[in-house]
């Protein structure tokens, strides 16, 4: 039997000391092995031993019993640090990893073989087949069809989507650098692939969400913008008077905290608060004034003082020293567990993509955009437009594990869907109409908290507008 006082010990023969839930955990496990496993991986900067630390530690949110009281864990921490160059070969290994990851989930219902495999053997001429492939380009032939070129390990081989046919209207869809599956036959001389059918690696149908086995209730907000001339101060006010007492645990800020400096050309202009570093010490006031049991976990946005390209770090600690103890700093994006219940939070800047190249799609229905995403499993599958792309070893911006929350912001419209099951949620902002947001005819919903139930996940929007 494998006590709490020799699973202390064991860790303290390696200099590390354990955090109680840690013990409590192990006690339950009785398998000396996995302290072993624990030791093996710890990094060398560890000093405590956490339950992130701990192999296999997630799969608790499926049994019945939670740790901790309330529970969040930061499930992500893949951003490469501010300022590390890309290695060319980044970009193979990144979009590699994109196509092996979404490829194994679209296995499941496309049974593709390697493309070269089907274009160098005449048998599978004229022959029902299908293939997994990524996107390299897309475009409409002279005749009004689509014709995608899909890619895989192999080789290449160009898509033709009949616009008689009932998938027409998903292939106008189809955007570069996606992963997609088609089923359909080889032309006669194989140069060219009749796609019958389309499948994206989507939500499974059968996606059942996890819900918390005890109360507890996050508020979803984003783009406070502080420091711009149309940040809504008194409908703040009358958000943070109504936090004080709200029966609420987590508070998520998706992105664009402050307002920044040298976003546009002409910004200083619309700025009451020009300095960056007083732009995030006004916000630490403004958390400071929060209900200090609340859990605040806060990621970036295109606005804020970190490098563009997403993965975004989470923001560093020359501009959040005056932050109160209890918020949380994570990535963009990030993915974060609230007593087990998944949200992955995403400030959007892919909305500006996505709305470009999606025939129908408009800055008034973000939970459409956030639909596309989920459908391919992807939150900026398309590199080189406006949202910038930090290509790395591994392809952070793909979904997966499938959350039960998608948190977005960006578009500065409050807009909410549920899809197979995930509940998106586009929370808004907190600032009111801009000279570029005129411009352009954005109407932007401002000063609306939305809810969430963390045991039935179901939501509730407040409106601190009037
Ligand atoms: O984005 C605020 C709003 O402005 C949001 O609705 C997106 C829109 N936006 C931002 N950048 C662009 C570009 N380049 N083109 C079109 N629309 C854009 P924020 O990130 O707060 O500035
Ligand atoms: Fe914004
Ligand atoms: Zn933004």
């Amino acid at each position: 039997m494998l006590g709490e006082q020799e699973i202390v010990h064991r860790f303290l023969a390696t200099n590390l000391q354990v955090h109680p839930d840690v013990v409590k955990y192990l006690k339950d496990q009785q398998n000396p092995g996995l302290i072993d496993e624990i030791i093996a991986g710890i990094s060398a900067h560890t000093v405590v031993v956490g339950p992130r630390d701990v192999p296999g530690w997630k799969t608790e949110r499926d049994g019945t019993r939670f740790l901790g009281d309330p529970y969040v864990e930061i499930i992500t921490g893949n951003a490469t640090p501010n300022g590390k160059g890309v290695d060319f070969t980044d970009f193979n290994h990144y979009f590699r990893d994109r196509y092996s990851r979404l490829s194994a989930i679209l296995k499941n219902r496309v049974s593709g073989m390697p493309i070269e495999a089907l274009t160098k053997n005449s048998r599978y001429r004229q022959e029902d087949a299908a293939i997994i492939g990524m996107v390299a380009d897309v475009r409409t032939t002279a005749k009004g069809h689509r014709m995608a070129t899909l890619e895989d390990a192999t080789g290449t081989i160009n898509v033709l989507f009949n616009r008689d046919r009932e998938i027409f209207a998903e292939a106008e869809k189809i955007i570069p650098d996606e992963v997609i599956g088609v089923n359909g036959k080889l032309s006669s001389d194989g140069t060219l692939f009749f796609a019958e059918t389309l499948v994206r690696p989507d939500i499974p149908m059968s996606n059942a969400p996890f819900t918390s086995d005890r109360p507890g209730r996050a508020v979803l907000i984003s783009d406070v913008h502080v420091g711009s001339d149309t940040f809504l101060a008194e409908a703040w006010d009358r958000f943070s008077s109504w936090l004080s007492t709200a029966n609420v645990q987590y508070l998520l800020i998706a992105g664009d905290i402050v307002d920044g400096i040298g976003i546009y050309p002409g910004q200083e202009q619309e700025l009451t608060i020009p300095n960056i570093y007083e732009q995030y010490d006004t916000f630490a006031e403004m958390l400071r004034r929060f209900p200090s049991h609340l859990h605040i976990i806060v990621s970036p946005g295109n606005h804020d003082a970190v490098r563009g390209s997403e993965p975004q770090p989470a923001l560093p600690p020359a501009f959040t020293g005056k932050f109160p103890d209890n918020v949380m700093l994570v990535e963009n994006p990030a993915l974060v567990g609230l007593q087990g219940v998944r949200v992955l939070m995403y400030h959007g800047r892919s909305y500006d993509d996505l709305i470009s190249m999606i025939p129908g799609a408009s800055y008034t229905d973000p939970g459409a955009m956030m639909e596309e995403m989920l459908r391919r499993r992807h939150l900026a599958c398309t590199y080189g437009m406006r949202a910038p792309i930090m290509a790395a070893k591994k392809d952070c911006l793909l979904i997966d594990p499938v959350p039960e929350i998608l948190h977005t912001g960006h578009v500065h419209i409050c807009g909410i869907r549920r899809y197979k099951n995930v509940l998106c949620v586009n929370s808004g902002t907190w600032q009111a109409q801009t000279k570029f947001q005129k411009q352009m005819n954005i109407q932007p919903t401002p000063a609306r908290a939305t809810v969430v139930d963390l045991q039935t996940l179901g939501f509730e929007i407040f409106d601190f507008n009037a």
